[in-house]
C-alpha cells in the first residue's frame, strides 16, 4: 500500500503533523489559555468544571502556532496550493479538566461549518462550505489518560451518501448526528494523542467525540477549521482534485455503509 501522507489522509481522515509548531509556542499559548480560564495551574482544587470552552485567541504565539511551514506545506497538499486562507487566530478550545463531573459534550458529530438564514445550528454540505479542514492543535501532553478526542478512523469516506441527498443547501450537524453514529459504528478507534506541537489535520467528515477526563493532566487543545479560499468542486474538467476533494468522490462512489 501506498503509505504517503496522502495516501493515509484519503484512507483515515488524518494525519498527524509530529513537531508542527515549536514546544516553545505551545507553551506560550498555554499560559494564555491557563489565564482565560482563571484557575490555578497548580491548584486542582480551583478547576471547578470540566470542560472550559474559550472562544477565538489571537495572540502572537497563536499566530505563530499555525503558520509554520510544515502546517502550510501540509495544507498545499491537502487542500491545494492557492486554494486555503491562512490564519492568524485559533479558535474553539475545548480544555478539559479532570472531574467527577461528566462534560455532557462527547456525542459522535461532524462540525458545521455555516450558518444558514436565520438558522441557529451550524450546518455542513457535500462541498464542505466554508471549511477546507477540522484541525486538532495540541497545547499539552496528550496520553490516552488525558482525554484525547476520539476519532472513527476511516468514517469521512462513509459521510458524504449521507449529506448527498442534501444537496447545496445542506443539513445541520445535528439533525445528521444520529444516522452518522448509525453509519459510522463499524470503524476503528483513533485516539489523537500527542506532544505539545502536534497538529491533527482532519478531513471536515471526520466523525469525532470527546469523552470525559478521568487522568490528572488538564487537556489543551484548539479545534479550528482551515478556510478555504474558493470553494471545494467534485467535478473538475482538468481532473486537478485537492487530496479532500478525492476523499469526497471515493466515498461518494463507495455509496451508503
Ligand atoms: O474536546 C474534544 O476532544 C473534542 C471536542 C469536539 O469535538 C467539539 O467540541 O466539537
Amino acid at each position: 500500500m501506498d503509505d504517503t501522507p496522502a495516501e493515509r489522509f484519503l484512507e483515515d481522515g488524518f494525519v498527524r503533523i509530529e513537531g508542527a509548531f515549536p514546544p516553545r509556542v505551545a507553551e506560550d499559548c498555554a499560559r494564555l489559555l491557563w489565564r482565560e480560564t482563571g484557575y490555578d495551574p497548580e491548584d486542582p482544587g480551583t478547576w471547578k468544571d470540566p470542560v472550559v470552552r474559550v472562544g477565538g485567541m489571537a495572540q502572537g504565539p497563536f499566530a505563530a502556532a499555525a503558520n509554520t511551514p510544515a502546517l502550510h506545506e501540509a495544507f498545499d497538499l491537502l487542500v491545494g496550493a492557492g486554494r486555503w486562507n491562512p490564519r492568524y487566530s485559533l479558535g474553539t478550545f475545548p480544555l478539559r479538566f479532570p472531574h467527577e463531573r461528566d462534560p455532557g459534550d462527547t456525542g459522535w458529530h461532524i462540525e458545521g461549518s455555516y450558518l444558514p438564514d436565520g438558522g441557529q445550528w451550524y450546518f455542513t454540505n457535500l462541498r464542505s462550505r466554508d471549511r477546507a479542514l477540522l484541525m486538532l492543535f495540541l497545547f499539552s501532553e496528550v496520553t490516552e489518560d488525558d482525554a484525547p478526542t476520539r476519532i472513527r478512523v476511516g468514517s469521512h469516506l462513509d459521510v458524504p451518501a449521507l449529506l448527498e441527498p442534501y444537496g447545496e443547501a445542506g443539513v445541520s450537524g445535528l439533525e445528521i448526528a444520529p444516522r452518522l453514529v448509525e453509519a459510522t459504528a463499524h470503524r476503528p478507534l483513533a485516539h489523537a494523542t500527542g506532544r505539545p506541537g502536534d497538529v491533527y489535520l482532519c478531513h471536515p467528515f471526520l466523525v469525532h467525540a470527546a469523552q470525559p477526563h478521568r487522568g490528572s493532566r488538564p487537556r489543551f487543545m484548539a479545534q479550528p477549521p482551515l478556510h478555504p479560499a474558493v470553494p471545494y468542486e467534485l467535478e473538475r474538467s482538468d481532473g486537478d482534485y485537492s487530496v479532500v476533494e478525492s476523499a469526497i468522490r471515493r466515498g461518494l462512489a463507495a455509496g451508503p455503509h
